[in-house]
């Protein structure tokens, strides 16, 4: 993969007359959407958002920030509110009650109006930053999806996740790769950028709730056609975690297993 090219805006959509302040209000609609699924992320979501806010306002196209509450209990949902009065351009959504990060990073994408649509994990863990490597990535590939992986330069990662959950990793790797053909590293950094309009139909289509959605969305989006980028990115794992390891790991296998059946018997529906 050729190097990551400094960002610049995709397409010339905002030009606006010099000298002029980058207007970001509620009017505009969006260029980039950043969708975050966030389950009881009281103690995180606030110190991120900022994080975002500080990202976003350094760009002259409008941003929106769509939170997906996802049943929370905690804090979070009015901490987010308040952020919010003073912060047009952040909104949330709220399910109830819990239903799992794939629900809700596809509930977030289907509202997004950006022609772009990026989602993070709450905690930041890969920098927001580092969307600027998957604006490059997604043009110089020509590509409809970049995606973070912190498999490719392990030289990018700072701080990194429990040896086990590393190590489960890779053999949950082999497996995708085993199940859904899907040539890709690392499947599950939650770090992704998407052009909204050519990854729709993958996201209708996506059906897993959990964790394992990542791997249904990629394995959608190539059948139907897309190109996938996979873009190293820095890493700084905050070791706070939602996933019960067990539990997961074996939803997960279960995801991989729903998925093969359903692309080996035209569960998906996909038309090209
Ligand atoms: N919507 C939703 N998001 C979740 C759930 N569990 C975790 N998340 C979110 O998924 C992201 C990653 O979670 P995290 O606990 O950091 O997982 P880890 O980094 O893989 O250990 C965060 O934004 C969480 O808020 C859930 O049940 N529902
Ligand atoms: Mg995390």
């Amino acid at each position: 993969m050729s190097p990551p090219s400094p960002f610049r805006p995709l397409e010339p959509v905002l030009s606006r007359a010099k000298g002029q302040r980058p207007c970001n209000t509620k009017m505009d609609r969006p260029y980039l959407s950043v969708v975050i699924p966030a389950y009881n992320e009281a103690l995180r979501i606030g110190r991120s958002l900022e994080r975002i806010r500080e990202y976003a306002g350094a760009k002259p196209f409008p941003v929106e920030i769509i939170v997906v509450d996802d049943g929370s209990t905690d804090e979070m949902p009015a901490l987010v509110h308040e952020m919010a009065l003073s912060w047009p351009e952040l909104r949330i959504l709220h399910n109830e009650p819990n239903q799992g990060k794939g629900w809700s990073v596809r509930r977030g994408f289907l509202e997004a109006q950006g022609k772009y649509v990026l989602f993070t994990d709450a905690d930041l863990s890969a920098p927001v930053e580092e969307t600027e490597k998957l604006f490059a990535a997604l043009e110089s590939a020509d590509a409809v999806a970049a995606i973070g992986s912190r498999s490719l330069n392990r030289k990018l990662i700072g701080v990194h996740q429990p040896l086990l959950r590393d190590l489960s990793g890779r053999i949950f790797n082999l497996f995708v790769r085993l199940f859904t053909g899907l040539a890709i590293r690392d499947t599950q950094c939650g770090l992704k950028l998407f052009r909204r309009e050519r990854v729709r139909r993958a996201f209708e289509l996506q059906r897993i709730r959990g964790f394992g959605f990542d791997v249904e969305v990629l394995f959608l989006i190539q059948r139907l056609g897309g190109r996938i980028s996979e873009v190293p990115v820095r890493w700084n794992n905050d070791p706070a975690t939602k996933v019960h390891f067990l539990r997961d790991s074996i939803r997960m296998l279960g995801d991989l297993i729903a998925i093969r059946w359903r692309g080996l018997t035209g569960g998906y529906a996909v038309q090209r």
